[in-house]
């Protein structure tokens, strides 16, 4: 056995509001590929990868899905139990989604006692050329800032930054622990 293969286990969210594309971004980063084939069940849901975040250093993400919760003001406890890091998304076409990031993140603050390292993501990076920003980039870069967030822009339909997003999760991740 490789010895990097379970040195790490990390337990990763991926909360926002609902159809900012958390699932497509899973099955980007776990299967590489963009349409579902299946639809993920209600409750949470899980898939494991292993992240290559330096040449052959790989932890293992335990990835957890909230699957159509979104509309839960407040979710379950064991969901956000034991997370090391999340991803907080948003759609970059629909600027609500942004707003409700702070919601979304104070909930998680609220619930769990420690800091866990965050990474804000604005998905959908495709549609931009065609629709325009829509959310103000200058108001995003500073909430992340102010908050302690990393901030990316991804598409989970071309596969841009996406694999980038979890690698710094992982490695913020990696230094909080450390
Ligand atoms: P959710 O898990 O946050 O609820 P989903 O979001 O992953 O189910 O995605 C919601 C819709 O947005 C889906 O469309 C999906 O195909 C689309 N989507 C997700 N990511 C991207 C992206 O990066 N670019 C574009 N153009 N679309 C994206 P449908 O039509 O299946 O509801
Ligand atoms: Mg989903």
């Amino acid at each position: 056995m490789n010895e990097n293969d379970s040195k790490y286990n990390f337990k990763v969210l991926i909360i926002g509001p609902g159809a900012v594309g958390k699932t497509s971004l899973i099955n980007r980063f776990v299967h590489n590929q963009f349409s579902l084939k299946y639809k993920f069940t209600i409750g949470a849901d899980f898939l494991m990868k292993n992240v290559e975040y330096k040449p052959s250093k790989t932890a293992k993400l335990t990835i957890w899905d909230i699957g159509g919760q979104e509309r839960f003001r407040f979710l379950n406890r064991s969901f956000y139990k034991g997370a090391n890091g999340a991803l907080l998304v948003f759609d970059l076409t629909r600027e609500n989604t942004y707003i409700e990031t702070k919601r979304w993140l104070n909930d998680m603050r609220t619930i769990l006692k420690d800091k866990i390292p965050v990474v804000l993501i604005g998905n959908k990076l495709d549609l931009i050329p065609e629709i325009g920003e829509v959310v103000d980039r200058k108001d995003t870069r500073q909430f992340a800032k102010k908050e302690n967030l990393w901030y990316i822009e991804t598409s989970a339909k071309t596969g841009d930054n996406v694999e980038e997003a979890f690698v710094e999760l992982t490695l913020r991740i990696l230094k909080n622990i450390s």
